[in-house]
């Protein structure tokens, strides 16, 4: 554990120590405390033998939730009863392939999950070899995966990791059944050296309107941005990228789209929109196509955006509406596009942002077309629209949510990197 400029040991909050955000500092001013995962481990161990004993409760019973708290009464039912998986941090419905699910597991294992009679059975799709991701509140890994919009046909995927300082995005082929690997090597088609840990993004996505692939990269980490990667629109590093995965151009392994907003020379022809922090996980609007993103806060407000063609969202001289450092003078960014919502620290905020879906499966819901946006640190989990009202709903078990997904019937899912059960979510 690092001690800076007198933090004392003993004022280091321990709800701090299940944040997607190693290095979130806390306290005024210059005041910085650095925590150290070698802390975290044996803590978390402690915690997390508590919230298995709380899964196996909520496996028997379900997990309903009362709402005694004002919540809405959601509740939280496992999606792949005896399956089981090690830190999963992504889902989705295999296309091609009805009734098979893929999960990512942080620490490299790609899984298919589908049933079989009444049995959901598991089994590896591949492996990606990575670095960390194994344990506590490590932001490394195997973070991001999709399908290529032809997958059915041409068998590509796409999955973005961490591995030897660099964030990754790799393509790779699967066999024809769709449910394993090829076994070919993978084409690397972005390697960005990334000079901390933490702050790596974690979702890649193809746009349903465009067929382009975005990825969401976060400002490199440490805190506070210290190589000012989030302003800088020559870095990859605090970015949305966008690319075309279908051509190659400029002796580079993808195509730049024609209206990427920086081919002018402003900045880099991948950049698609600036000033993040670190959008661990966010989602396209099915419908309308709109990019909504969580995008992880520094020291005092975690930030939901509508990710627009060349906007700028704040970091790293803003941290949601607020300048950074707070009570700072320069705090008016050019082009800056305001948060959708954003929300504190405390027991009714959080503190770590993950991003979700727009809900799209029952047009009667009173949720309909909102957006499903959680806390890594407190499990909380909201209803957002997009004049940012937020109504809380009934919170999962103590998960360390890490991701949220919609299966093509409408189905919502959400899991955490401190659970091996994946929650569907009723009453949506
Ligand atoms: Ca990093």
């Amino acid at each position: 554990m690092d001690k800076v400029a007198g933090f004392a040991k003993t004022g280091v909050p321990c709800m701090n120590l299940s944040e997607l955000d190693w290095w979130k500092t806390r306290g005024q001013g210059a005041t910085r405390v650095k925590r150290s995962l070698s802390m975290e481990v044996p803590i978390r161990s402690f915690f997390g033998l508590l919230a298995a004993a709380a899964l196996l409760a909520a496996a028997a019973l379900l997990a309903s939730c009362s709402g005694t708290d004002g919540t809405k009464p959601v509740g939280y039912e496992d999606a792949f009863p005896g399956a089981g998986f090690d830190r999963p941090v992504f889902l989705a419905e295999v296309p091609g392939a009805t009734g098979a699910f893929l999960v990512l597991e942080q620490a490299g294992t790609i899984r298919i999950v589908s049933r079989q009679g009444s049995a959901w059975v598991k089994r590896e799709f591949g492996k990606v070899e990575v670095t960390g991701g194994a344990s506590g509140g490590d932001e490394r890994g195997l973070l991001g995966f999709a399908f290529h919009p032809d997958f059915p046909s041409n068998r590509k995927y796409y999955c973005y990791y961490v591995h030897d300082g660099s964030d990754v995005l790799a393509e790779g082929t699967a066999d024809s059944t769709l449910l394993k690997d090829s076994g070919s090597p993978r084409r690397i088609l972005l390697d960005i050296p990334d000079p901390y840990p933490n702050h790596n993004g974690g979702t890649i996505g193809f746009g349903p309107k465009d067929g382009f692939l975005y990825i969401g990269i976060g400002d490199g980490g440490s805190a506070g941005d210290p190589h000012g990667n989030g302003q800088n629109k020559n870095a990859l590093l605090g970015k949305m990228l966008r690319i075309d995965v279908n051509g190659r151009a400029g002796g580079k392994g993808y195509a730049i789209p024609a209206d990427n907003p920086f081919l002018d020379g402003s900045g880099a022809p991948e950049a698609w929109a600036y000033g993040l922090r670190n959008p661990w996980k966010w989602s396209f609007d099915p419908v309308t196509g709109e990019l909504w993103a969580g995008d992880v806060g520094q020291d005092r407000f975690e930030e939901v955006d509508i990710i627009e063609r060349g906007g700028n969202y704040g970091w790293n001289v803003t941290e949601g509406k607020e300048c950074y450092p707070q009570g700072g003078s320069h705090c008016d960014p050019p082009g800056g596009k305001p948060p959708v919502w954003t929300y504190g620290r405390g027991s009714k905020g959080g503190t770590s942002v993950t991003g979700g879906v727009v809900l799209r499966g029952d047009p009667a819901s009173p949720y309909f077309g909102s957006y499903l946006v959680g806390d890594y640190g407190t499990n909380n989990v909201w209803s957002l629209r997009k004049n940012g009202q937020a109504t809380p709903l009934a919170k999962p078990p103590a998960i360390a949510i890490s991701s949220f997904a919609a299966d093509s019937q409408g189905a919502i899912y959400v899991m955490g990197v401190d659970s091996p059960v994946i929650y569907r979510i009723t009453g949506l």
